[in-house]
């Protein structure tokens, strides 16, 4: 009995032994998979030009931004272009731009340190301009914009405008009966680029508050702009509410037939059929609701990073006075991204606008997350591609009509 007790023991000894090297072995293969992986993706992780972290500190002195400014004036740090991140932003959504800015510090700006800048239409507080200067790892600049490039202009019918904000109030557009939201429109479609503070820059990234980047940023969109003649770069294309823009499209085919010979506009080779292509193909069985014959796709303009120089040109400036001049601004609800992406697409050659096919964004309620798994994971990606919200396989997407009309579906490394 004895004996026998004694053999069992045996066995379940070698039993758990040959578990634990199975364990062992298994777990080594597993990390040694990780390492792998680790290192396949290191040159594309550029670890070598990251910076160091920034010290944390919980006492403020006033050499405090200084110091940590200077502690980052890393020798390796990229070249830089001419450029900036830009947000306008209100002084009580300060913690939504430090969110925004948080990520994309953290998912690409750290490496470069591209300057801040911020507008308002009112002068920015003091907290406002401490937490995001913190924040920043670039220098930071803080505008006030003129009233006259704000305010609603003295020549529109305010009677007119009142009935409009009722009208569109009653039937629930959003932002309907928002007078601000309209001067933020009419400003971002004519006058950010005129702002005395953008004056030496570029390229401007536009940022706005409570926004996510999900991935590490593979390049310097910036550099791209410049070193492949780019001038207008978006993530995410979706169609417009038609109600926000009733006579928007017939203004824009007056403005070609009165303008188009005049500067030149060559629409054969522009992205005109991406704005106005409404065949049904593929599993695009989306119905558009216009009646017009724009399509209503636009360019989704919380993201874009364009050419300064673009906007200050004499076809851009005369296509948004020539629209300004109709007053749909304030008549109807006239969005900044429409604007932009009609110029984009009748002033420019189409494959002077790119499609950043490798940057995680999220803007709520939408979002875009790269397709190829071998992208999300060296950038080390924080977003399902199949996942919820992720509008560029949702219905309402309007990419697959740009690849089809646009310059093409190329990644960066082909352009
Ligand atoms: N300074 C200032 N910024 C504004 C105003 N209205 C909107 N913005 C900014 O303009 C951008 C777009 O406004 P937002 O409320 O995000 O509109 P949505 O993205 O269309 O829902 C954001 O960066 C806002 O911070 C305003 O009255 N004053
Ligand atoms: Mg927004």
């Amino acid at each position: 009995m004895k004996s026998y007790f004694f053999h069992l023991l045996l066995i379940c000894a070698s039993l758990s032994y040959k578990w634990i090297t199975m364990r062992k072995d298994f777990d080594l293969m597993l990390s040694e998979k990780s390492r792998n992986v680790v290192s396949s993706y290191d040159s594309i992780r550029r670890r070598s030009v990251t910076q160091k972290l920034k010290l944390s500190t919980n006492t403020y002195d006033d050499g405090a931004l200084e110091d940590a400014k200077n502690f980052r004036n890393d020798p390796t740090t990229p070249v830089k272009q001419n450029a900036t991140l830009l947000m306008l932003v209100r002084n009580w959504e300060v913690q939504g731009a430090l969110q925004s800015m948080r990520s994309l510090e953290d998912r690409f700006n750290k490496e470069y340190n591209y300057d801040w800048t911020f507008l308002n239409d009112v002068p920015f507080d003091k907290v406002f301009i401490e937490a995001t200067t913190a924040m920043a790892s670039g220098k930071t600049n803080y505008a006030v914009i003129p009233k006259e490039d704000w305010d609603c202009p003295e020549w529109i019918d305010q009677k007119r405008f009142n009935q409009s904000l009722q009208l569109m109030q009653e039937e629930n557009i959003v932002y309907g009966n928002s007078r601000s939201y309209r001067n933020m429109c009419k400003f971002n479609s004519g006058y950010f680029f005129r702002q005395k503070v953008l004056d030496n820059y570029d390229y401007y990234f536009r940022v706005e508050p409570n926004v996510e980047y999900f991935c590490d940023f593979p390049y310097d969109p910036f550099k791209i702009m410049k070193e492949k003649n780019k001038k207008y770069g978006f993530v995410i294309a979706i169609y417009e509410y038609e109600d926000t823009i009733p006579t928007l499209w017939e203004s824009v085919e007056e403005f070609i037939d009165i303008k188009g010979d005049e500067l030149g506009l060559d629409l054969d080779n522009s992205a005109y059929d991406f704005i106005t292509d409404f065949e049904i193909y593929g599993s695009n069985k989306f119905l558009i609701d216009s009646n017009t014959n724009y399509n209503l796709c636009h360019f989704w303009s919380n993201f874009e990073v364009g050419d300064l120089n673009f906007y200050r040109s004499n076809r851009y400036i005369e296509f948004f006075e020539f629209l300004n001049e109709k007053g749909g601004f304030y008549y109807e609800r006239w969005g900044d991204a429409p604007i932009h992406t009609l110029a984009a697409s009748i002033l420019l050659h189409r494959d002077e606008i790119i499609h950043f096919d490798e940057i995680g964004y999220e803007h709520a309620p939408f979002r875009t997350c790269p397709r190829s798994y071998f992208m999300r994971l060296s950038q080390r990606c924080q977003c399902d591609y199949s996942g919820e919200n992720n509008v560029d396989i949702e219905f309402n997407s309007c990419l697959s009509r740009w690849w089809k009309n646009g310059s093409g579906k190329k990644f960066v490394k082909e352009l």
